[in-house]
């Protein structure tokens, strides 16, 4: 028997923490965290519950081991084992058939959470010459990119360091979410003399570290932020010197904020307008102050953009800018970046001309990004282009549905399982039912690989090598090799794609035949070969601070890779794309209709407001509910409300509640928190993996799936990005009394269910 020592990485979060894998035969046996490596922390391992179950992954009997090609009737469960090579004839020729038919913009994909390297997908795509890629661009991460990008001509990221006066964490829960290197930090800045402030309706454990918690009304940060950036003039409490120097739009953004006093705040987001004050004055104070925000103000539609305009002038104006212990630019990578991997830029006309989100959300479109992206550029730095331009799915659902500007009849499904994780469960069920080809590539049989006509078994991490870059806005890269084959007949995903690719005429586009070649040739730039990117797992150039001074062409400080050169406090590019040049917060999305809060109300339900989502260990959005201990200690999706809000409705924690939108319904199981008043949260991504995830009962995903409530229409939505709300929308909710299938011993009926 052969056994070896192979370095590999855990990626059931994005740490990517590195491994040492005792290989048996081509199986992994045991696993020992890797001392060695980035981003090695014995305390995270120790705490992490989910590194041990690499081995079960590994082999689980649940997972998809050879390609599957659907028999029966779309969604039936009926499938057959077919080869590779028989699935991959088939997949393309039919693709090659519609796009004769429709056009190359009938195929559509999806994508989720960093799970995997969604470039490969994305250049097939853009070689198949479609632009209607979905996936997380509106709603995670991205808005935040954009707005950053606008304001200060690239991305910023906290840094928190020794010199750091004042930690600002808002609408993110690391306790939770993370859980790793900057949890910890935070728990030492909790214990320390430094400030913490958490902004979150709830109070979470991330809160519990904090000295001053403010929790305001769900989405209504970005009028809180109006109200400190008024604190923080009317006081003069800004660096003058550096608004002066770098800032465009002081005088403008003044006036914009001068109505916006703290009681004038207050009234909008429920926080005390005397705590608006002390808050802007720890962030305002001598100290650079560090500034983190997350999923709660990147999902809240029509404020996103506002809001985190309003932050980046807090911090613009206090010169808490690339600066030690506020934050820093990052730097463009010297890797080659995700666009030019996609290839996107190569074929932006044909792309910009198909695609849906032109004219509708002027900067996530292939407009905004090449305004945006030839100002980035100057200072050498390349914006990752298919998440920034992705297709809205409210648009490609539409042309799903009604052929609309022309037909979307095929769809690949990526690391994603949008039953349980896109908005409008209802909707999306019924777009994919349609469909004349779906292919879903994934380790599991989840809700939505039981509609597709091919499930391609995915190889995961440890069989695959990794590699995770951010897109590409900062210079860093981190992961490392594979330490096995992949098992049975799964491949990797760069590989399904470009085998695809090479059926369907793109032969010049893939010169490297494995991944592992790619990610070499995709480090080439730095010098880095592929050994010693697997010895030190780790590809990174620390940025410089005070980059805006460094000497540019001309010899005079470079400035900030925006049109004025200087920090748009006012934001030129997004005034010349039709938005607003200041920040100006928006109505919320309202989900249950007047006539619907009516009828419901008669009924003896309560309409309240809603957030959704809030994360929580040990699941990861629909993942890991086929862990049994994980599923004995966290048995029930749960709806948390206070301990006021319960009595108010009459309720206490235990009780099943149903919540209703316009949309849909869905059940929880109700848990009483300290938590503001007068608001709901509820869990997502909740279904039986160990149920049939086909027909009737498809895993059991119209229970507790709250997306069976939202909705992600465009004209609803933040008008340049087009993000849709998961945050600050509203339902009603009522007690239920059927049984709820996550109680033990309860077996499906169908006929009891709709
Ligand atoms: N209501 C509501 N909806 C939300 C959110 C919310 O807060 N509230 N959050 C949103 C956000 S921020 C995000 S990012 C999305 C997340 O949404 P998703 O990414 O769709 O969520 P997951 O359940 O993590 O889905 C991952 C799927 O990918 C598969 N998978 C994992 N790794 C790999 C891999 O390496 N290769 C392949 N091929 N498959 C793999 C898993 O088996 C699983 O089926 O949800 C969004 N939806
Ligand atoms: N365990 C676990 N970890 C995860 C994930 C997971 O599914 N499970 N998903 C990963 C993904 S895809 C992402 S994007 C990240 C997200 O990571 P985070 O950004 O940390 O997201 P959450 O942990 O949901 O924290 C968001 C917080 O915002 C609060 N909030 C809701 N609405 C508002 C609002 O209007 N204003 C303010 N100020 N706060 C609000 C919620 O109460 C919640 O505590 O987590 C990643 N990590
Ligand atoms: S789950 Fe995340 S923190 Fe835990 S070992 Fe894996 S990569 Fe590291
Ligand atoms: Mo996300």
């Amino acid at each position: 028997m052969a056994t070896e020592q192979r370095k590999t990485n855990c990626h059931f979060c994005g740490y990517l923490c590195a491994f040492t894998a005792t290989v048996e035969d081509g199986r992994i046996t045991a696993l020992e965290p890797d001392a060695s490596r980035y981003p090695y922390d014995p305390q995270v391992l120790a705490g992490c519950r989910r590194w041990p179950m690499n081995l079960e992954v590994l082999d689980g009997a649940d997972r998809v081991n050879r390609p599957l090609r659907r028999v029966g009737e779309r969604g039936s469960g009926a499938w057959e084992e077919v080869s590779w090579d028989e699935a991959l004839d088939d997949i393309a020729a039919r693709l090659a058939a519609l796009a004769a038919e429709h056009g190359p913009g009938t195929l559509a994909s999806m994508i989720g959470g960093p799970h995997t390297s969604f470039w490969p997908l994305h250049r097939f795509m853009t070689l198949f010459g479609s632009p209607n890629n979905m996936g997380i661009g509106q709603i995670c991460w991205n808005p935040r990119i954009w707005m950053d990008v606008l304001t200060f001509g690239w991305t910023v990221e906290a840094d928190i360091t020794d010199e750091t006066g004042c930690v600002v964490i808002w609408g993110t829960n690391p306790a939770e979410s993370d859980n790793s290197l900057f949890w910890r930090t935070l728990l030492k800045i909790g214990r320390s003399d430094v400030p913490l402030v958490v902004i979150d309706p709830r109070y979470t454990r991330t809160a519990a570290a904090a000295d001053i918690w403010l929790a305001p009304v769900p989405g209504t940060d970005c009028a809180l932020a109006l109200g400190m950036l008024n604190v923080i003039i009317a006081e003069d409490l800004i660096d003058r010197a550096f608004v002066e120097e770098w800032c465009h739009g002081f005088d403008e953004l003044a006036a914009h904020v001068a109505p916006w006093t703290p009681e004038a705040a207050a009234a909008e987001c429920g926080v005390d307008a005397e705590d608006i004050r002390r808050v802007a004055r720890l962030f305002a104070g001598p100290a650079p102050s560090a500034l983190v925000s997350g999923r709660g103000i990147d999902q809240v539609g029509r404020s996103v953009a506002p809001t985190h305009r309003a932050i980046c002038c807090l911090r613009a104006l206090t010169g808490n800018v690339d600066r030690p212990g506020a934050c820093v630019l990052a730097e463009g990578s010297d890797f080659v970046p995700e666009v030019d991997l996609e290839l996107t830029l190569e074929h932006a006309d044909e792309l910009a001309a198909r695609c849906l989100n032109t004219g509708v959300t002027p900067l996530q479109s292939y407009e905004g990004y090449a305004r945006v992206a030839a100002l980035t550029e100057r200072m050498g730095r390349k914006l990752p282009a298919r998440y920034l331009t992705s297709a809205h799915p409210d648009l490609v659902l539409r042309a799903m549905e009604t052929g609309e500007p022309y037909p979307v009849r095929a769809l690949i499904v990526e690391a994603t399982n949008p039953l349980l994780t896109y908005a409008d469960t209802h909707r999306v069920f019924a777009a994919l039912s349609g469909l004349d080809l779906i292919v879903v590539l994934d380790y599991y049989l989840t809700p939505t690989a039981s509609l597709a006509d091919y499930v391609l078994p995915a190889a995961g991490a440890m069989e695959r090598p990794t590699f995770q870059a951010h897109g590409g806005v900062a210079n860093i890269a981190y992961g490392g090799p594979a330490a096995c084959a992949p098992y049975y007949e799964r491949k990797v995903d760069y590989e399904v794609f470009r085998e695809l690719g090479l059926r369907l005429g793109q032969e010049d586009a893939w010169p490297e035949a494995t991944f592992e070649e790619a990610i070499a040739a995709t480090l080439a730039p730095c010098g880095m070969d592929w050994e010693t990117y697997c010895e030190l797992g780790l590809c990174y150039q620390p940025p410089a601070y005070g980059k805006h001074l460094q000497p540019g062409p001309d010899g005079r400080p470079q400035g900030f890779a925006t049109a004025t050169g200087k920090i748009e406090l006012a934001s030129e590019a997004l005034g010349a794309l039709g938005g607003p040049r200041l920040p100006e917060p928006g109505e919320p999305r309202r989900l249950c209709s007047d006539a619907f809060i009516a009828e419901r109300e008669a009924e003896g339900w309560t309409h309240l407001p809603l957030i959704t989502g809030a994360r929580k260990q040990p699941y990861n959005a629909s993942m890991y509910f086929n862990n049994e201990a994980f599923r004995r200690r966290h048995p029930f999706p749960v709806a948390e409300v206070s301990e006021a809000t319960a009595a108010a409705l009459g309720l206490s924690s235990g009780d099943t509640v149903v919540l209703a939108t316009d949309h849909g319904e869905a059940r929880f199981v109700l848990d009483t928190i300290r938590m503001r008043d007068g608001l709901i949260n509820a869990d997502y991504g909740w279904w039986h993996p160990e149920w049939e995830a086909g027909a009737p009962e498809f895993g059991g995903m119209w229970e507790s799936n709250v997306n069976c409530l939202t909705s992600c229409t465009v004209d609803e939505g933040e008008p340049m990005i087009g993000t849709w709300s998961y945050n600050a929308i509203d339902c009603m909710i009522r007690a239920d009394d059927r049984p709820l299938s996550w109680q033990p011993g309860f077996t499906p009926d169908p006929a009891a269910r709709g």
